[in-house]
């Protein structure tokens, strides 16, 4: 026998999840299918900073309990250059902060609400090919070796950067705008306290270092390598020396580093981010250099959106929201870009190599902490380019 669900929804990253949440409270139907186990994506790190309008989204759905008690609501940044340290305060600029909390604790904060509810999510079974995309469209996964074919009215592609939701937009129907950085960031996450309250953005003559958290002992730490470089020729020991001169914290304390990875930056938007009955979301439609933070964000509001719309067309029979989703998500995803583009040229670098550039990012650093309306537009993108409502007056 065929089975049916409403929307089949590729992928169980925040996307995915969130889409299949509230689809659920929105009384919608749907079956996620995830390709990787369940222990997996919850324990995959990677992005830490939610906007207010992202945090807001988990609270009123009913899935910020946990945020609310463990996250880290921050006021500002800080940013680093020339041995000073400037505050960023974002509560004083916009009225808003932002939340410190783990992309695997969103994870798995919607996997449990989406199974305590009766939600359908399948681990270790993955999409192999989506058909009749432009009429009555079918996921064929496999699952414990078998292939199955699982009919439905609506695909969603959040299946991330190298999913088969992209894939399968035919030839000619989409255009993609990418730029590869030629940085890459190797990233740590450690046992050890965090030597601020809030993150460091650090602009050095040896490159870029980010200095976020998780929780009061455990810290996440960036550098700007090569993009060549793999973590085998980063041992601790220069890790933490690098951290330490390029932060200017001599006294940051070493902990365990619990986990090493380098991560690739580059810009991708693909226009426009639907074909028939499918529509991308997150990753799957656009990528962002982490440097602005963005990413989850993105999926968050690209989700939010197609939730909206497909509940509009089962109420009410009405494709004006269908119609329009792709136009809605590249607004955003553009000015994130925009945003995330401008805090990777900012920030990155060799002196050495290009004194010219690291003087003019130190002339734009110098600005936006001298300068109320510099900081005010990095505090306005940094804390709602994604999820919020910039532009609307
Ligand atoms: P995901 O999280 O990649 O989830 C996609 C899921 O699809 C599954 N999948 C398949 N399943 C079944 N069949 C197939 N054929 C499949 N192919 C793929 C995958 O296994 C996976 O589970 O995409 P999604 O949901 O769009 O979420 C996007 C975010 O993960 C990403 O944008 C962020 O992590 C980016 N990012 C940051 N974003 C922020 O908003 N704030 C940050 O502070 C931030 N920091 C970061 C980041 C990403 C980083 N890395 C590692 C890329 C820091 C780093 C270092
Ligand atoms: C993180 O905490 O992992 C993080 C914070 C800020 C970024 C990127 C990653 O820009």
């Amino acid at each position: 026998m065929l089975e049916r669900t409403q929307v089949g929804i590729v992928g169980a990253g925040p996307a995915g999840l969130m889409l299949s949440h509230l689809l659920h409270l929105a009384g919608i139907e749907s079956v996620v299918l995830e390709r990787r186990s369940r222990k997996y994506v919850e324990s995959r790190v990677r992005a830490g900073v939610l906007e207010d309008g992202a945090a807001e989204m988990l609270r009123s759905s009913g899935v910020g309990e946990r945020m609310d008690r463990e996250g880290l609501v921050h006021g500002g940044i800080y940013l680093q250059f020339g041995g000073e340290r400037h505050r960023i305060d974002f509560m004083d600029l916009v009225g808003r902060g932002i939340m410190v909390y783990g992309q695997q604790e969103v994870v798995k904060d919607l996997i449990e609400a989406r199974l305590a509810t009766g939600g359908d999510v399948r681990f270790e079974t993955e999409v192999r090919r989506l058909d009749g995309l432009g009429g009555e469209p079918s996921i064929s996964y496999l699952h414990d070796g078998v292939e199955r074919l699982l009919a439905c009215d609506f695909v969603a592609g959040c299946d991330g950067a190298h999913g088969v939701g992209r894939m399968s937009l035919p030839a000619g129907s989409h255009a993609a705008y990418e730029r590869v950085y030629p940085h890459a960031w190797l990233g740590i996450l450690a046992r050890t306290p965090p030597a601020s309250e809030e993150l460091i953005y650090a602009r050095h003559e040896r490159g870029f270092a980010l200095h976020s958290m998780r929780s009061p002992d455990m810290s996440r730490l960036y550098l700007q390598v090569d993009g060549a470089d793999d973590p085998g020729s980063w041992p601790p020991n220069r890790i933490w020396d690098e951290l330490r001169l390029r932060l200017n914290e001599p006294t940051l304390q070493e902990g365990e580093i619990v986990e090493i990875g380098v991560t690739e930056m580059r810009s991708l938007v693909l226009e426009p981010i639907q074909y028939g009955k499918l529509f991308l979301a997150g990753d799957a439609a656009h990528i962002v250099p982490p440097t602005g933070a963005k990413g989850m964000n993105l999926a968050l509001a690209d989700v939010r959106a197609l939730a909206a719309a497909v509940a509009k067309w089962y109420t009410s029979g009405s494709s004006d929201g269908l119609d329009g989703y792709s136009e809605n998500c590249l607004q955003r995803a553009w000015r994130a870009q925009h945003f995330s583009a401008f805090m990777t040229s900012l920030l990155h670098g060799d002196a050495a190599k290009d004194p010219f550039e690291h003087k003019l990012q130190l002339a734009n650093l110098t600005y936006i902490a001298r300068s109320r309306a510099a900081a005010t537009a990095l505090a306005e993108n940094y804390t709602s380019a994604a999820t919020g409502v910039w532009g609307s007056s």
